[in-house]
Formats: C-alpha cells, sequence, structure tokens
C-alpha cells in the first residue's frame, strides 16, 4: 500500500530526554500508573475530520494543506484518506477514532446514494479496522454543514428537514454500531438560534428530545450498547446553541427523560467558550453522574472563538486527568483530539508533531495528577476544610437529620461565627508546582 505520510515514521517512548522529535518523551503506552496502563487511562482517538479531511481554511483564506491523499477521483480520495487515517494511527500507536458520516463517504446526489457511499466506504473500514486493532471510539452525523441545515437540523422549522435529519442519523447510528463503536455522539451544529422574533424555543426543543429519544430507542433495537453523548457547546455557529454548557444539557436530559442513556462529550474550548474552565465542566458532569468523554482541544486566551488547537498546556491536562482519575476513569469514552493544526503548519509531518505534542501533554499530565494524589495533600485539605459536617451540628446536617427551628436556637446559642479557616489558594496551587517542578512524578 501507498504510503501516505513517509515522512513520519512510527513514533515510539524514548523518555524525556530524547531530542527525536518523532518520540514520545511522556507517553509510554504500555506503561502502568496506579495499576493501570496508560493507553487505557487516556484511550487516545484521532478526529477524523480535522486530520483527513479539514485543509486549514478559515473566513479568509482557502486551506493551505492537501487532503485529497492523491486520489484522481472522489471516490479514490476518500479510499485514500482511510488508508492514510490507519498509517497515521499506526504510526501515532493511537487505539481509536471519531468520525462523521461526511467525513469518510462523500455525498451522493441523492439520499440513497448517499448511503451507498457512506456502506461502501463502512466496509473499507472496517476491512482496516480488523487488520490493524484499530477501535471507534464514537461516530456522529453531520447534520450542519449541508445548506438544508440552515435553520438547524433537530431543531429546524422545517418538518421535512427533521425528517431528513432523522434518516440521515438512523444511518450514522447502523454504521457505528456496525463498527463497535461504543459511542454516539450529538453535537449541536445549528442547534440554536438568533433571535426569538423567529424562534419558538420551546417547539425546537421538545422536537430535539424527540428526535433523540427516538434514536436511543433505534440504537437499543439494533443492539448498541454504549454510550449516547451530548457535546456541550455555548455559541458559534448560532448565537444561543440549545447546548450552552454541562449544566444546560443536564436540565434538558432531566426534562426529557434521557439522562438514563446519555453522557455528556465535554470540549476543552468549548467550555471556556461558556465563560468555565475545562475542569469546571468535567466537575459538573461527573458529580451528577453523566461524566463520559472528552474532546481534547485547547482555546487561544486572547481569541473568542473555538480554534480547536492541540492541546500542550499541561496544568490544564493535569486538571482534567484529576478530574478524569475522580471519575474513576473513562468507561466507553477517552481522549478525541478534535483538534487541528494552525494554517501555517500544513504538511503531513506537522499533523503527526501536533498529535504527539499533544499525547504528551496528557501523559504528562495522568503522571503529574497520579503524583499529586500520591502526594496527598491536596486531597487532604479538601477533605479536612469540611471536617465541621463530621460532628456535633455538623454531622446532624450531614446525616439531614435537624431542621430549621433547630439550627435557629443552635445558631442563637452559638454568638457571631467564630472559626472560619484560612481557603489556602496560593499555597494549594504551590503544591501543585512543587509536584510539576520538583520532578517527583518522574519516580
Ligand atoms: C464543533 C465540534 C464538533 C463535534 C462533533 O465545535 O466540536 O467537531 O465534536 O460534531
Ligand atoms: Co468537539
Amino acid at each position: 500500500m501507498k504510503d501516505f505520510f513517509p515522512e513520519v515514521p512510527y513514533v515510539r517512548y524514548e523518555g524525556p530526554d530524547s531530542n527525536n522529535r518523532f518520540a514520545f518523551r511522556f507517553y509510554n503506552p504500555d506503561e502502568k500508573i496506579e495499576g493501570k496502563k496508560m493507553r487505557d487511562h487516556l484511550r487516545f482517538a484521532m478526529s477524523y475530520w480535522h486530520t483527513l479531511c479539514a485543509e486549514g481554511s478559515d473566513m479568509f483564506g482557502r486551506g493551505t494543506g492537501d487532503k485529497s491523499f492523491g486520489g484522481r477521483s472522489v471516490d479514490e480520495m476518500f479510499r485514500n484518506k482511510a488508508y492514510a487515517a490507519f498509517e497515521l494511527m499506526s504510526k501515532l500507536d493511537i487505539d481509536f477514532f471519531c468520525f462523521h458520516d461526511r467525513d469518510i463517504a462523500p455525498e451522493g446526489n441523492t439520499l440513497a446514494g448517499t448511503n451507498e457511499n457512506l456502506l461502501r466506504m463502512a466496509s473499507l473500514i472496517k476491512e482496516l479496522m480488523d487488520s490493524t486493532g484499530k477501535k471507534v471510539l464514537w461516530g456522529t452525523a453531520n447534520c450542519f454543514n449541508h445548506p438544508r441545515y440552515m435553520h438547524g437540523a433537530g431543531t429546524s422549522p422545517n418538518a421535512n428537514v427533521f425528517a431528513f435529519a432523522a434518516a440521515q442519523i438512523k444511518k450514522a447510528i447502523e454504521v457505528s454500531v456496525s463498527l463497535g463503536a461504543k459511542g454516539y455522539v450529538f453535537w449541536g451544529g445549528r442547534e440554536g438560534y438568533e433571535t426569538l422574533l423567529n424562534t419558538d424555543m420551546k417547539k425546537e426543543l421538545d422536537n430535539m428530545a424527540y428526535l433523540m429519544r427516538m434514536a436511543v430507542d433505534y440504537g437499543r433495537s439494533i443492539g448498541f450498547s454504549g454510550d449516547f453523548y451530548i457535546e456541550p457547546k455555548p455559541k458559534e455557529p448560532t448565537k444561543h446553541q440549545y447546548d450552552f454548557d454541562a449544566a444546560t444539557v443536564i436540565g434538558f436530559l432531566k426534562k426529557y427523560g434521557l439522562e438514563k442513556d446519555f453522557k455528556l462529550n465535554i470540549e476543552a474550548n468549548h467550555a471556556t467558550l461558556a465563560g468555565h474552565t475545562f475542569a469546571h465542566e468535567l466537575a459538573t458532569a461527573r458529580i451528577n453522574g453523566v461524566f463520559g468523554s472528552i474532546d481534547a482541544n485547547e482555546g487561544d486566551d486572547l481569541l473568542g472563538w473555538d480554534t480547536d488547537r492541540f492541546p500542550t498546556n499541561v496544568y490544564t491536562t493535569t486538571e482534567c486527568m484529576l478530574e478524569v482519575m475522580r471519575a474513576g476513569g473513562f468507561v466507553n469514552g477517552g481522549l478525541n483530539f478534535d483538534a487541528k493544526t494552525r494554517r501555517p503548519s500544513f504538511t503531513g509531518e506537522d499533523i503527526a508533531l501536533a498529535y504527539i505534542a499533544g499525547m504528551d501533554a496528557y501523559a504528562l499530565g495522568l503522571r503529574i495528577a497520579a503524583a499529586i494524589r500520591a502526594d496527598g495533600r491536596i486531597d487532604e485539605f479538601l477533605n479536612s476544610r469540611y471536617a465541621s459536617y463530621s460532628t456535633g451540628i455538623g454531622k446532624k446536617i450531614s446525616d439531614r437529620t435537624t431542621s430549621l427551628e433547630e439550627l435557629e436556637s443552635y445558631a442563637l446559642s452559638m454568638g457571631e461565627v467564630t472559626d472560619n479557616s484560612s481557603g489556602r489558594q496560593e499555597y494549594l496551587e504551590n503544591i501543585i508546582n512543587s509536584v510539576m517542578f520538583s520532578g517527583s512524578w518522574r519516580k
């Protein structure tokens, strides 16, 4: 088979002191941390759309990269994308991939023709999965690119568009299931609105929930045992995206009784667009029992849009891995690099180097998070901060055995509160730095 990334060798772990740019310094897939292999903690996935399709175009200019992979016809181009995808996953030791239906196969002139293309490409991808051992983390339907979705898909005011989206999602679920996916994502691409002057918000949300209900029922009926995910995002492309953030989505799932089948796919850059930290969104999912999967990327502090940079900020990856470990680790989910190289980083080599950077940043995050847990000072401080709830009146509050009357008489007899203690934020932040830079995580 043709080598699509001849400049990229097989990338292996060489340790922190290696100066080979095609080596991992921190990601050692089969090394165990807290008794589990790094590859099983991290469950890295390649995003098919950024890696094999996006050519770097932006609002001011066309693509700078070439993702035709030498294909002389549309069909050959899509086949070559698939070969290139599996070559890259093999060279980078990435175990999973995520895809939209329209990433892997071209659209035909009719829905039936498009479905045929999709099934043909899915069977090639299945062969490549079987011969390489690579797996699908999740699949999804692209219900936002085509002009028919100008007003949304499941939230479109046009019932014919709703029907078209339903048909597309049905097929995308079938293909995901046939490829053994344990996840299926709803990212509400254009599910939102610009103005209430033309929008019946209640009708749109009721319809969206109905579409999700039908998707769950159909998926379960054809043997899908994995997780459905909603991926929150506050804006872009619409002004008011309905799936604004984790808390909003959890309210939606509970209102419509979807919380047993759905978990959240939290994306780092979407969290910061919503004015939250990535860790806040992960913790919100965790404490509500809907932590599922992660789209790993990074926003830019100075840019207010979804830049989808490859993640290299080790503070953020450390906070993230602390949250993942608190949640008990991934079950069906993983870390999908929903990330792209910058427009001037236009070569195949850049893509490999970007994945290496992202994988090493998460491997560092995992190693440092484990060292912070072993160090124990942060957990100890956190627990001791709430110690007043273990005895006396605090224990009664914890046991839910008190009343406003009892608390009133307690407060009246107490006088002023005199026992507040410091939150010690600066001290705690310095613990992170000291663990990170003392190198204790290197063992
Ligand atoms: C868009 C985004 C999507 C979803 C899948 O911001 O994150 O790529 O992850 O549709
Ligand atoms: Co995403």
